[in-house]
């Protein structure tokens, strides 16, 4: 065995959120392609992400995107969750969709908009009093196309209204994370573009207010790592959205594109504390999966993360240090790059059935005969969001 027990012990406490629009039809601005089988409403999305979680043992919440899930009854929602082995976790905010945002929403110059944008966000709150739910999660599609358009300066402040004033009703065991985006929808300029103007927001809004990192968010070349090891120096990285991207917020499965990234991400992410279960970090994904098989392709993302935690956990860390301290350029690197390249999936795979889980999770799921049935009892998925 490569990993150690108190590796395996940090392991065993790693979760991973899913997000619910991952098992709904997506696609780009060209074309949705739908997918026999996909679930029909909030109900049939949280009993596939509960397969996700019984062949893993890896994820055992899922984030709801609202209005995408809004339903009638949120307390036998949760308890319907419960039932499948899951709780509800953090609540989205979705300000993207509605024709009265089109300059704006939490920005906005009239105040009537900025209302409804933050009326929306109590809503969020009340389903998350319901849910149990702690963090409310913020991205906005708020900016503009052309230079001049707009009052940067002014967007600005209102946006920090706008923020204290949903602040202000956060429960106690309630935290608000804010995710940037450094373009799209918006193109001259976004809002909240970057980690320094999220941290600048929530920093004035108190400690119940974070920063939430989607990798997929970053221009190319960005030190991710970087952000994320100065985020928890400051104890202001709240959560993750991960995915991975090639070319833009391309949503794709989270380590695929540069297994490298993830890894350095993560490596970060233990030497700042952030895998300690009080250290408040989570562990999210937020992906589409347009051409692939979605349980499969949730399935893959959490394990991917896994196996690069698990790979992180095994750097040498005493020797790193020596050989950063004595100015051993190669000799780090080469530390660095051997945990890189451990292969972890056969230890990951007798460790798990240890623990009664499927040594294969994708086989045990491709075996368990959940897609046909699915597809035979579903019929006319619903889009995961984008479109409706
Ligand atoms: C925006 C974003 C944000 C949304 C999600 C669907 O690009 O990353 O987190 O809520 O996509
Ligand atoms: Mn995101
Ligand atoms: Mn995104």
């Amino acid at each position: 065995m490569t990993l150690t027990p108190q590796v395996l012990a940090q392991l065993e406490a790693q979760t991973i959120e899913l997000p619910s629009w991952a098992f709904g039809n997506s696609g780009t601005r060209f074309r949705v392609f739908t997918t026999p089988g996909t679930p029909r409403t909030i109900e049939e999305k949280i009993a596939d992400a509960a397969q996700v979680h019984a062949v893993t043992g890896l994820a055992p919440s899922v984030a709801l995107h609202i209005p995408w899930d809004r339903v009638d009854d949120y307390a036998a929602l949760a308890r319907f969750a419960q039932d499948q082995g899951l709780t509800l976790g953090t609540v989205n905010s979705n300000t993207f969709q509605d024709e009265a945002y089109k300059f704006g929403s939490l920005t906005h110059i009239d105040p009537a908009v900025r209302r409804k944008a933050i009326d929306h966000h109590f809503e969020c709150l009340e389903i998350m009093d319901t849910t149990g739910s702690r963090d409310l999660k913020i991205w906005l599609a708020d900016g503009t196309n052309y230079p001049g358009q707009g009052d940067l300066r002014g967007r600005q402040d209102r946006l920090a209204d706008s923020l204290a004033t949903i602040y202000a009703r956060l429960g106690a065991d309630q935290r608000l994370v804010l995710e940037y985006k450094f373009f799209e929808p918006a193109f001259y300029h976004t809002d909240v573009p970057d980690w320094g103007t999220s941290y600048a927001q929530v920093t004035a809004l108190g400690d119940r207010a974070l920063v939430c990192l989607d990798t997929g968010h970053h221009a190319p070349g960005t030190n991710i790592e970087f952000i994320v090891a100065q985020l928890l120096r400051l104890g202001k990285l709240g959560s993750f959205d991960f995915n991975s991207r090639f070319y833009a917020d391309d949503d794709l499965i989270v380590g695929a594109a540069d297994p490298f990234q993830l890894f350095r991400i993560l490596y970060e992410v233990v030497r700042g504390g952030g895998l300690d279960p009080d250290s408040g970090v989570a562990f999210m994904l937020d992906q589409c999966h347009n051409v692939e098989d979605k349980i499969p392709g949730q399935i893959r993302s959490v394990l991917n993360v896994q196996e690069m935690t698990a790979r992180v956990l095994s750097v040498d860390t005493e020797a790193l240090t020596r050989a950063q301290d004595t100015h051993d350029v190669l000799g780090a690197n080469g530390i660095l790059m051997d945990a890189f390249y451990t292969d972890v999936r056969p230890d990951l795979a007798a460790w798990r059935e240890s623990r009664g889980l499927p040594a294969d999770p994708m086989a045990a799921f491709a075996a368990s005969g959940y897609h046909q049935q699915v597809t035979r009892d579903r019929v006319g998925g619903t889009q995961a969001g984008w479109g409706a």
